[in-house]
């Protein structure tokens, strides 16, 4: 019945339902809900954990023991309702401090405030159990480029980087880091704007191999790009350390849509490539309820992002299973053996050979792939009528 548990690794940031509804234009039009009650909420709709900037839960001007007893009640209710934090964050977009950017702004201040917040926030992170640790450069970009910074920004983002995984190596905490890229909004131009990008990034840091991405569907929809290309290339690189699961429509604001909501194929499409590729990490919802909700629209959209991502996971099984589409798809592949002796692997013989050879060139053009069919087949499924 498409009911959640813990087995699913379904998280939530507390960002997420946490928010109340503010946008550039207006003001929030639902209260805040404290951490322990957001806790409470999602272990009773069957989440498996909870995700947080430090920020969520201590406020950026907390003492050391209004933080601790903060802590400890959040603490408390994470052991009450057995939910899990599975990844943690630094909030370096909110404060007026990284206006011009963290670890990439041109006040050599800025950047070291920076890396002391992230290592406090590690701390804390390491505290609540997390293993996963999330970059998101939200102000690291900019507007005008007259600054002339673009080359030292990469330089100085590599090497906070680069000191915070020693930082994590010293503690022992063992975090692997997520890059999350996205390509604009806050900033006009953000840095590091796509997976792609992310991923060249990453191989030149020091310890390439604990960096990974934390790909989100909205932010490569609003550059325009396919979300399930980007995500097969995290996987292919082996670098699917987390997943951020939304939707957006493409071309606007970023929206944050209850998964599924906008673009259902290809969040179908993305369900069955990650259940498919043997990622094992959690299934985090990076969204919120609609501006126009209250409290129960909140859990509404909540429920709501799990059992779409459920009833996919469903659809999936069943495209496995149906004969049809597997014919159409046994169809859309040309094998043959004696071509793939040839282009397996190279040798001066094998070249030779595929040289002299001769291909029927007018054949291969015209042969219908059966695309549509097998499109169609999908939608049907998809529509409920397979
Ligand atoms: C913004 C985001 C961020 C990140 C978060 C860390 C506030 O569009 O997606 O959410 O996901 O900072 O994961
Ligand atoms: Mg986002
Ligand atoms: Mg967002
Ligand atoms: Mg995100």
């Amino acid at each position: 019945d498409y009911t959640p548990t813990p087995a699913d690794k379904f998280t939530f940031g507390l960002w997420t339902v946490g928010n109340t509804g503010r946008d550039p234009f207006g003001e929030p039009t639902r209260p805040a809900m404290k951490a322990p009650y957001l806790v409470q909420k999602l272990a009773e709709l069957g989440a498996w954990g909870v995700n947080l900037h430090d920020n969520d839960l201590v406020p950026i001007s907390a003492s050391a023991s209004e933080r601790d007893s903060i802590v400890a009640e959040f603490k408390q209710a994470l052991s009450d309702h057995g939910l899990v934090v599975p990844m943690a964050t630094t909030n370096l977009f909110n404060d007026p401090a990284f206006k011009d950017g963290a670890f990439t702004s041109a006040d050599a201040r800025v950047r070291a405030y920076a890396l002391q917040k992230t290592m406090r926030s590690m701390d804390l992170g390491a505290e609540l159990g997390a293993a996963t640790y999330v970059f998101w450069g939200g102000r690291e970009g900019t507007e005008v480029d007259a600054g002339g910074k673009l080359l030292d920004c990469l330089g100085w983002f590599r090497d906070s980087l680069n000191f915070l995984a020693e930082y994590s190596e010293s503690q022992g905490y063992g975090y692997r880091f997520a890059l999350e890229p996205k390509p604009n909004e806050p900033r006009a131009d953000i840095f590091l704007p796509t997976v792609g990008s992310a991923l060249g990034f990453i191989a030149t840091l020091d310890k390439p191999e604990q960096f990974g991405v934390n790909p989100e569907f909205a932010h490569e929809t609003m550059a325009g790009l396919n979300f399930s290309h980007a995500v097969a290339q995290a996987i292919d690189a082996g670098k699917l350390f987390h997943i951020d699961l939304n939707d957006q429509k493409m071309g606007r604001f970023d929206q944050d849509l209850r998964f599924g909501a906008e673009n259902p194929k290809g969040a179908f499409f993305l369900v069955q490539l990650l259940e498919s590729s043997g990622y094992a990490g959690p299934r985090h919802f990076d969204a919120h309820a609609l501006r126009t909700e209250d409290e129960a629209g909140v859990w509404a959209f909540a429920r709501g992002c799990m059992r779409t991502y459920l009833i996919f996971k469903e659809k999936a099984q069943q495209f496995a299973q149906d004969s049809e589409i597997q014919a159409a798809l046994a169809a859309y592949r040309v094998e043959d053996a004696e071509l793939a002796q040839l282009t397996g692997t190279f040798s001066p013989q094998n070249a030779e050979a595929l040289k002299a050879r001769t291909f029927d060139r007018a054949a291969l053009g015209a042969r219908g792939p059966g695309l549509e069919q097998l499109d169609q087949l999908t939608m049907e499924l998809l529509l409920g009528i397979r």
